[in-house]
């Protein structure tokens, strides 16, 4: 028994004298490692001290344990101070650290600008729920119940049988049933469909709506605003075409397409335009009598178009964005971009 506490004493004697001579925290690592690791010198020892004879384990045991407790907090001063002596006095000559400013999202940004070229062309900015009922989102603009056109959309639908509006139409007859005319309106907002994504296609997405009802409009004008608003929105020229379409909520309907800008020359493999050239932008129309009468408008002296647009394919356009997925991935590579 006194050979194994004679060398307790000895490895005391040993660690102490290590520990003295440790001058960094690398050096204090090594000697944590060597003396009170798992594997280190101390319990390695513990572990004999069960297979000792009952009567040398307590007093063998006790001795081992002392030494192991004491070292440690040896090593846990030493490491204090080493690390207090790590810490410079504050230099008032050294540069500042410059803060991480954050920025508006793209898709913020396009969609201001867009409000900034309808607030140009006299149009009001007005908001709607995302929330909505399923008369705003479908009945008061000519989709009843039974119309095949609700299967046009998918939808998220709630459990008190309201519904996440699958587009921003939803906000019309809102808007129109509080106003006489003439007015212009546009409403931008976030938009929810219940259908698979790709390159173009999202889950969410932002569309802006307009609405513009006073006598004698007609579908020239729409192509005219349209055009003209289009092209300053995307920030360059561009070739736009309409394509008859159909809604129910517009007679006549047609969809809008934008000049595809993600490549130059050949679009063969393009994700964007899929080999088309064309990117379909929004689709629009003169506003039905019937929804007109929904919101008691006197359709017979007035009439009016309205347009539903995506603000994510605008601000793929405008960016050169080959996936509308990147905008809501949270990725900062991509959004440290803007
Ligand atoms: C509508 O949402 C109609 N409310 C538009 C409208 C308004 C027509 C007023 C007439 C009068 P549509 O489902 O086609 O229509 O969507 C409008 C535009 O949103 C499309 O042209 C397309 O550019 C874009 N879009 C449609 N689905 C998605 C999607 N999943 N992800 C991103 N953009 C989409």
């Amino acid at each position: 028994m006194t050979d194994l506490l004679q060398r307790i004493a000895d490895l005391q004697a040993e660690a102490r004298t290590a520990l003295s001579r440790v001058q960094t925290l690398a050096e204090l690592e090594q000697f944590r490692n060597v003396y009170l690791a798992r594997r280190g010198k101390i319990p390695t020892l513990l572990r004999t001290v069960k297979d000792l004879p009952s009567d040398e384990r307590r007093p063998v045991g006790a001795a081992a344990n002392t030494l192991r407790r004491g070292l440690e907090a040896e090593y846990l001063a030493a490491r204090a101070r080493l690390r207090a002596r790590g810490v410079r006095p504050f230099d008032v000559t050294v540069p500042g650290r410059k803060p991480v400013l954050g920025h508006l999202h793209p898709l913020t940004i396009v969609r201001r600008d867009i409000e900034e070229v309808f607030l140009g062309m006299g149009f009001e900015i007005l908001d709607g729920p995302e929330v909505e009922e399923p008369r705003y989102n479908f009945d008061l603009l000519n989709v009843p119940l039974e119309h095949p056109a609700r299967d046009l959309m998918d939808t998220f639908w709630l459990t008190d049988g309201r519904l996440l509006r699958t587009h921003t139409s939803a906000a019309q007859a809102r808007v129109m049933a509080n106003r006489t005319p003439p007015f212009r309106i546009l409403i931008p907002g976030r938009v929810f469909r219940h259908e698979a994504t790709d390159a173009t296609h999202e889950s969410t997405f932002s569309q802006f709506e307009g609405l513009y009802v006073d006598e004698g409009v007609s579908l020239a004008d729409l192509k005219g605003v349209l055009g003209e608003a289009l092209q300053r929105i995307v920030h360059q020229r561009v070739d736009i075409r309409f394509r008859p379409s159909y809604f129910p909520f517009v007679e006549p309907g047609v969809e809008v397409d934008i000049s595809c800008l993600s490549r130059r020359g050949s679009h063969r493999d393009c994700r964007v335009c899929k080999g088309t050239g064309w990117v379909e932008i929004l689709g629009a129309g003169m506003i039905h009598p019937v929804v007109l009468q929904n919101v008691a408008v006197d359709s017979t002296r007035y009439r009016g178009f309205a347009f539903g647009g995506s603000i994510d394919r605008l601000a793929m356009l405008r960016y050169r964005l080959t996936d509308i997925r990147l905008f809501w991935s949270g990725d900062p590579n991509f959004l440290e971009q803007f």
